[in-house]
C-alpha cells in the first residue's frame, strides 16, 4: 500500500453503504475539563494526575480541551467535517459525585444538553458508559476489585439510561477494559496505579460482569436500544520464525484478545489461558458467565496496531514480550502502522465470533504536528494513516466483514492519560492556552471524503 501522499487510493463515501456510520470519538476525562464544576465528585484520573510522577508532563483533565464550556463549537465542528454520528462518554462522577446514592441534577443536564446539541446537527449520539473515569469514592471503596463496584455500575447505568434513553440509542458499557484492568492494575501506568496480576484478572471479570448484568438495564429503559463493549484488539504476529514464537502467539493472543471475545460470545475463559494464570485467575460465581454473555447488537472495536510479540520464558505467566522490529513504519508513539492489520483483525473476529455488526469506535494515529507559519497543520502522515485505514475497511466490507462504521480517534487534541499533552491524536489542533481549535490538514481530507 503506498505511503506516496499524491498516490493514495481512490476513495469514495459511497464505495461504503449508506447507512455506514461515519463519526469522531471522544472521552470526557480527555476533553471536558471542569472537574470540579457543577457537583461533579472526584474520579481516579483526577487522583492519579495529581500523584507526583504519574503523568509524563505533570498535567491533569482539570482544563483539558474545555468542553465542558465549548462543547457547541465542538459539535460544529464534527458537523463541519459531514459525520452522521458522534462517540462520547458519559463522566460517572458527574452523574453521582459519589459513585452511587445521591444523583446530581447538573451533570444529567449537562448530558441533555450534549446529546440534544448532536441531535439538532444531525449526529447520532454514541455513548460510552465508562471510558476510565471510575469515581474515587468507589476507589476508596476497592474499586473494579470489589464486585460491590458491579452494582454500582448498573446503578449509574439505569440513571443514565432512563434520563436519555429517549432520545441516545447507541450505548457502549465499556471501552478497552483490557487497558482498566492491565494498564490501570498491572503495569500500574494508568489510574488507580494498581501493580498485581491477580487484582488485573479480578477486575477484568467484574468489568465484563458489569457489562453483561447492566445490559438488560439498558435494553429495559431504551426504547429500539443498540447496546455493544468496544474492546481493544489486536492481530498478534510472531516475530521469527521459531516455534517457540508462534507458541508465543497462541498465548500471547489468549490473554489480549480471546480473554474478552470467548466470553462475551458464550464459550468462557479460555482454557489456555485459565491454565497458564492458574492461581492468579479470577474468582467466577455461579452465573457470572452467563450474564456476561449477554447477547449485544454490536462489537465496538478499536484498532490501532498489531503486537509483534516473541517468547519470554521469564515473563510473567503468559510468558510472551512485545518486541520492536526494525523497519517496522511506526507513528510518533511507536505503535506500528498495519491498515493490512485491520483487514485481518476484521476477518478474524467475523469468522471466528460472527457478531451481528462490528464498529470501528476507534481508530487514530499520533503524530508531532507542526503549526504552520500561516497557522495551517499539514498532518501528511496522519492523513495518510486516516486514508489507509478507511482503504483496509472497504477491503473488509468487500470481503464480507459485516462493518456498520468508523469513528476517527479524535476530534480534537485531548488529554492522552499517562502521556499528558504530549501526544496529539486529534484531527483538529488544539492551541491549549488560547483554546483555539484548528482543523488539520487530516480533518479536511475527512470531510472532503465523507461529503463526497
Ligand atoms: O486516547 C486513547 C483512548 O482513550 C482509548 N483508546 C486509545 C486512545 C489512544 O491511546
Amino acid at each position: 500500500m503506498t505511503t506516496d501522499p499524491d498516490r493514495l487510493p481512490p476513495l469514495r463515501r459511497s464505495d461504503f453503504p449508506p447507512a455506514f456510520r461515519w463519526g469522531c470519538a471522544t472521552a470526557a476525562y480527555q476533553i471536558e475539563g471542569a472537574t470540579t464544576e457543577d457537583g461533579r465528585g472526584e474520579s481516579i484520573w483526577d487522583r492519579f494526575c495529581a500523584t507526583p510522577g504519574r503523568i509524563r508532563d505533570g498535567s491533569s483533565g482539570a482544563v483539558a480541551c474545555d468542553h465542558y464550556h465549548r462543547w457547541p463549537e465542538d459539535l460544529d465542528l464534527a458537523l463541519s467535517l459531514g459525520a452522521n454520528a458522534y462517540r462520547f462518554s458519559i463522566a460517572w462522577p458527574r452523574i453521582l459525585p459519589a459513585g452511587r446514592g445521591a444523583v446530581n441534577a447538573k451533570g444529567l443536564e449537562f448530558y441533555d444538553r450534549l446529546v440534544d446539541g448532536m441531535l439538532a446537527r444531525g449526529l447520532e449520539p454514541w455513548a460510552t458508559l465508562y471510558h476510565w473515569d471510575l469515581p474515587q469514592a468507589l476507589q476508596d471503596a476497592g474499586g473494579w476489585a470489589e464486585r460491590s463496584t458491579i452494582d454500582a455500575f448498573v446503578e449509574y447505568a439505569d440513571v443514565v439510561t432512563r434520563r436519555l434513553g429517549d432520545r441516545l440509542k447507541h450505548w457502549i458499557t465499556h471501552n478497552e477494559p483490557w487497558c482498566t484492568a492491565f494498564l490501570g492494575h498491572l503495569e500500574g501506568n494508568h489510574a488507580p496505579g494498581v501493580r498485581d496480576l491477580r487484582t488485573a484478572m479480578q477486575v477484568c471479570h467484574h468489568l465484563l460482569l458489569s457489562h453483561g448484568r447492566a445490559l438488560p438495564v439498558v435494553r429495559a429503559n431504551v426504547p429500539g436500544a443498540q447496546a455493544g463493549i468496544t474492546l481493544s484488539l489486536h492481530p498478534i504476529v510472531a516475530a521469527s520464525a521459531s516455534a517457540a514464537d508462534a507458541a508465543a502467539v497462541q498465548r500471547h493472543d489468549g490473554s489480549r484478545n480471546r480473554w474478552f471475545l470467548d466470553p462475551l460470545h458464550g464459550r468462557g475463559y479460555p482454557a489456555d489461558t485459565l491454565a497458564l494464570l492458574g492461581d492468579a485467575a479470577p474468582r467466577v460465581e455461579p452465573g457470572d458467565m452467563a450474564a456476561i454473555a449477554a447477547p449485544t447488537d454490536f462489537l465496538g472495536v478499536n484498532y490501532y496496531f498489531p503486537e509483534i510479540v516473541a517468547d519470554a520464558p521469564d515473563r510473567g505467566p503468559i510468558r510472551t514480550r512485545v518486541v520492536e522490529l526494525p523497519d517496522v513504519e511506526r507513528t510518533a508513539f511507536g505503535w506500528p502502522v498495519s491498515p493490512e492489520g485491520l483487514v485481518v483483525l476484521l476477518e478474524r473476529i467475523h469468522r471466528d465470533y460472527a457478531p451481528p455488526v462490528i464498529h470501528i469506535t476507534e481508530n487514530g494515529s499520533t503524530y508531532d504536528d507542526v503549526v504552520g507559519a500561516d497557522g495551517r497543520i499539514i498532518d501528511v502522515e496522519r492523513r495518510l494513516y486516516l486514508v489507509r485505514h478507511l482503504v483496509a475497511a472497504r477491503e473488509a466490507l468487500r470481503r464480507g466483514v459485516p462493518l456498520g462504521g468508523y469513528f476517527a480517534w479524535s476530534l480534537l487534541d485531548n488529554f492522552e492519560w499517562a502521556e499528558g499533552y504530549l501526544r496529539r491524536f486529534g484531527i483538529v489542533h488544539v492551541d491549549y492556552t488560547t483554546q483555539k481549535r484548528t482543523p488539520k490538514a487530516s480533518a479536511e481530507w475527512y470531510a472532503q471524503f465523507l461529503r463526497s
